[in-house]
């Protein structure tokens, strides 16, 4: 897509803090964090958002979604235990969808969000 900037961020056509890549997906700092660790994973195939998916989509969710912990962890806001056996760490998961679901970039990403509290912003 000619005019969406997460497909620039994809090409390589606008630079970005990458923090993960494959054949399908790219993950990269938001640049307004509202956290300590604030990273979006984008499909690099242009989908619009949440509510244009259907069946057909049902893989690249999945391995959309399987990436998270993966890059999480890698990031340092991964769930652990700590030497207590309390678990520790974590973040959240966001995919703003539409007008009224506060989406400002029409190319499907989903936030993770985390690291130590309080924090500001999307939450
Ligand atoms: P939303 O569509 O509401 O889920 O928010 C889009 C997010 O994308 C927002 O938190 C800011 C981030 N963002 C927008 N433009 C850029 C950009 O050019 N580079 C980066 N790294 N993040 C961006």
């Amino acid at each position: 897509m000619d005019h969406c900037i997460f497909c620039k961020i994809a090409a390589k056509q606008i630079p970005a803090s990458v923090v993960y890549e494959d054949d399908s997906f790219l993950a990269f700092k938001d640049i307004n964090p509202a956290a300590p660790v604030h990273f979006m994973i984008i499909p690099k195939q242009h989908v619009p958002t949440l509510s244009a998916c259907n069946n057909s989509h049902t893989e690249m969710l999945g391995k959309l979604l399987a990436l998270v912990p993966q890059l999480a962890a890698e990031q340092g806001c991964g769930v652990t235990t700590d030497t207590n056996g309390r678990e520790t760490g974590g973040y959240k998961t966001l995919i703003n969808t539409g007008p009224d679901g506060g989406q400002e970039v029409y190319h499907l990403h989903i936030h993770v969000i985390g690291g130590p509290r309080p924090w500001h912003g999307k939450q």
